[in-house]
């Protein structure tokens, strides 16, 4: 059978030689894959065991490479880069380690003398939902771009049993269902029973001096927790580099015998491996903090302490002194999330190793580097005394010991100056005791950054003001990137043949490279085919959104996308105004010339966030209305798409024509989507906020829609009292929008549905909603003018494509190697290993 098939590939005239002998040892393995270790036969395969026999085959290769890199570590004693993150959005992985290994094209041709369709193959795999957004999707496009560098590096995290919540749309409303995405078992991950650590829990302290006269603490656990390591290898593009994501899963320590308990021990016995696995059970699906989540701590300190406990271990393992730790590791704190880290490795040192607090001092803080992702008081991160206390009453000393000698320095450095040392203190004493995280990370780490320009600006001058003003030298700003891999090259194929025909293929390792486009940007035959790639892109949209949810769109309309978490600041809601009000003007006049557009949303609601799915049910209301009126057909349409995730983004980005990036200035610490848009084409209209102020630096103002109030003057607004209905009194079609959401239009008829919203614009308006609407919709008008001069469009189009190199992941990922964790490139070679 193997054999046929074999020689099946080889008869296809197309391919070369190699081709046809990687081609078909390709084919091989995975037939062998699918026999050896799945149990099953071509005859009755689904599609989804050949998917797994496809993915085993290539997880073959990649681990072949990761025990090269391995190898070449340690030998050499390279400096490791670890990330430690409680996400990790990775999105699906068969697509993107086809790309990277370069074996995509034989891949496709195995599988076509199989008689199985690659992309159908793909389709079938679950995607890894380990995260919520952002931030997890920046450490995953962070690995992605740290093995193509080929730095040295591991991911830390946590393997959920679920990821974040499907979406589906009942009546127009988010419901929440579990994401099972382990049940078909995943193949990229390898189990490691023999790399595990024990976690304590609770318990009590006991101080005594060991037999040299020393201080020694003993911390008695009331619980243990097993930590084993689920290992994913990320490949690098186009090298031979393969790091690991090292996710760990929580067990229960104990493996009871029968005979040893009688029935309550024995009930009590499966409590606790009960109670032990609830560890890595969930992801919470909030992308804020709750008050008092005694297990999202618990989440937190077992993967940071697993982690700690990994890296002490390969110290060991390669027989170098404890002391040199911070020579050999540069751990990034992904916001606060990980930033027990500094309490645990102090912990580990001083208790464990037994080095003296000064010594474990120095390693601990040339270890770490912080990254804040917010500056949103409500999103700053703190933990009750009380709780933290009784989860972790060694670390809570030490944070006291470490808080203690902080607030001596500042003293030293501001005499007299009590009150910033209350608001410095790592504990705050305002209201219920807590432990300040964002102080902790600070305070423990050699470099703080923020995410984009403005952000770290903002950082500096607000939330982390008097901190800058202490160690000023500590704070710099990374601006994020996002991997053109996984979101040129393997969602926009397309896009990426032209551009190798256009200007070579070195930007795919270089994206700067890009920049060669602009002499492209009036070649009309250059035009022809970037707008034919974009058309294409649109159709397969449509084709996806007439599939899930029955609304035909018509691919030649503006498609003006707004993709995100579904949160107040980012402000959908304002989005939806400006649909109802262009809805109203299009039923006044039936002549009204303007841009036929497909408004088309996508997003997660966090599940107990009322006013975020409230905001959803109005944009589902506004499509059932809009996209059943006979008097705007082709003209306008509402798209609420579903379950907006890595896999649907993949289709979604590179058929945006417009990118919607409107949150209140100052808000949005940076964004990522916005990268990925620009990339494919998308021009932007958005706020000066988060790193929409650099895409328009790199882009040119003339090539980015800009609008709304600044950051100084959302701040000046706020202070000077703020009046929301000043602004509808201003604005009939403002009034005339929330009148008809009031008056039921879009709640079929149901007057009490939007009240919350509508009383919270009317009355708060904490994002400045209605101050900003508009300069919005007068902005959305210049769009709808330049969307009808069709060349002057995909000359700005092809412009913003050309200036998003600087929003490579690589590039950030260059600046974190060269600025914080002294990080250095090693070439892995496979056939020297
Ligand atoms: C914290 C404690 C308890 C429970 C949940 C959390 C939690 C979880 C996730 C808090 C925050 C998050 C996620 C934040 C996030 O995604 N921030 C985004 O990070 C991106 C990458 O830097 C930026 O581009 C976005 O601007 C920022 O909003």
């Amino acid at each position: 059978m193997a054999d046929d098939l074999a020689t099946r590939v080889r008869a296809d005239a197309s391919t070369t030689a190699e081709a046809v002998t990687k081609g078909a040892a390709l084919l091989d393995d995975v037939i062998r894959n699918l026999i050896s270790r799945q149990g099953r036969y071509p005859d009755i395969a689904s599609a989804h065991d050949w998917y797994l026999a496809l993915a085993y085959t290539v997880r073959d290769r990649m681990l072949a490479r990761w025990v090269a890199s391995a190898r070449t570590y340690s030998i050499q004693g390279m400096k490791v880069a670890c990330y430690l993150s409680a996400e990790f959005l990775i999105g699906p992985q068969l697509g993107n380690n086809l790309l990277n290994l370069g074996i995509e094209d034989d891949a496709r041709k195995a599988m076509f003398a199989l008689g199985l369709d690659l992309d159908e193959l793909l389709a079938v795999e679950e995607e890894p939902g380990l995260g919520n957004g952002g931030l997890g999707r920046l450490a995953a496009c962070y690995l992605d771009s740290l093995a193509s560098l080929q730095i040295p590096a591991i991911g830390y995290g946590i393997r959920y049993e679920f990821g974040i919540f499907d979406q589906e749309i009942r009546d127009g409303w988010q419901v929440e269902r579990t994401d099972k995405w382990l049940e078909k078992g995943n193949a990229w991950e390898i189990i490691r029973p023999e790399v595990s650590y024990y976690v304590g829990f609770g318990g009590h302290t006991e101080h005594a001096a060991d037999a040299s006269g020393h201080l020694r603490v003993r911390w008695i656990p009331a619980r243990q927790v097993k930590g084993v390591a689920c290992d994913m290898p990320m490949q690098g593009f186009r090298v031979d580099t393969c790091n690991l994501l090292r996710l760990w899963k929580s067990e229960a320590v104990e493996s009871f015998d029968f005979e040893d308990f009688n029935a309550g021990e024995y009930y009590e016995a499966v409590h606790e491996k009960v109670h032990s696995e609830t560890l890595s059970k969930v992801l919470y699906p909030n992308d804020e903090p709750e008050i008092g989540k005694r297990l999202r701590l618990a989440q937190q300190y077992f993967f940071v302490s697993c982690s700690l406990q990994d890296m002490l271990r390969l110290m060991d393992i390669t027989g170098t002194p404890i002391e040199d730790f911070a020579e050999h590791f540069a751990v990034q704190l992904n916001d606060t999330h990980p930033s027990i880290a500094v309490a645990e490795l102090m912990r580990l040192l001083i208790d464990v190793r037994e080095l003296s607090w000064d010594a474990a001092w120095s390693i601990t803080q040339r270890t770490f580097a912080y990254t804040n992702h917010t500056l949103l008081p409500e999103a700053l991160e703190t933990w009750s005394l009380p709780l933290f206390n009784s989860q972790s009453p060694r670390l809570l000393e030490i944070i006291y010991e470490i808080n203690r000698r902080f607030l001596e320095d500042v003293r030293r450095a501001f005499p007299g100056d009590e009150e910033r040392v209350a608001r410095m203190s790592l504990i705050d004493e305002t209201g219920g005791r807590k432990v300040r995280m964002a102080h902790l990370a600070t305070v423990g780490s050699h470099a703080v950054n923020g995410v984009a320009g403005l952000h770290s600006e903002l950082l500096r001058q607000t939330v982390m003001r008097d901190f800058a003003e202490m160690f000023p030298e500590r704070f710099l700003n990374v601006t994020n990137g996002v991997t053109p891999r996984r979101f040129v090259m393997l969602s926009n194929p397309g896009l990426a043949q032209l551009l190798d025909k256009t200007i070579g293929d070195e930007w795919r390792s270089d994206l700067s490279r890009l920049g060669a486009l602009a002499a492209h940007a009036d070649d009309p035959a250059f035009h022809e085919a970037w707008r034919a790639i974009r058309r294409d892109n649109k159709a397969a949209l449509a084709l996806r959104i007439q599939k899930t949810v029955g609304i035909d769109v018509d691919p030649d309309m503006l498609f003006d996308v707004q993709v995100k978490r579904i949160h107040e600041y980012k402000r959908q809601h304002l989005n939806a105004l400006y649909i109802i009000a262009l809805y109203r003007r299009l039923c006044r006049n039936p002549d009204l010339v303007t841009a036929p557009r497909c408004f088309i949303f996508g997003g997660k609601a966090a599940p107990g966030y009322a006013m975020a799915k409230l905001i959803i049910r109005l944009i589902t209301g506004v499509a059932e209305v809009v996209n059943h009126d006979p008097a705007t057909r082709g003209r306008i349409k509402v798209v609420f798409y579903p379950n907006f995730n890595v896999k649907h983004g993949h289709w979604i980005y590179p058929a945006a024509d417009l990118s919607e990036q409107m949150s209140t200035a100052g808000k949005e610490a940076s964004g990522t989507g916005n990268m990925k848009f620009m990339m494919n084409g998308a021009l932007t209209i958005g706020t000066l906020d988060g790193a929409n102020v650099e895409i328009r630096e790199e882009a040119g103002p003339e090539n980015f829609f800009l609008f709304g109030l600044t950051a100084q003057q959302v701040e000046d607004s706020k202070r000077e009292g703020y009046r929301p209905q000043q602004y509808v009194e201003a604005n009939d079609e403002l009034r005339d929008a929330l009148e008809q959401i009031a008056q039921g239009r879009f709640s079929r008829g149901d007057t009490n549905m939007f009240r919350p919203l509508l009383d919270n614009l009317l009355h708060h308006d904490p994002f400045l909603v209605l101050a900003d609407f508009a300069d919005y919709a007068a902005c959305q008008e210049r769009v709808s003018e330049a969307w009808r001069d069709v060349r002057q469009w995909t000359r700005m189009s092809i412009i913003n494509t050309a200036r998003s190199g600087k929003f490579s992941s690589d590039r950030a990922i260059q600046e974190y190697c060269e600025r914080i964790w002294d990080a250095r490139a090693v070439r892995i070679d496979l056939a020297h290993a």
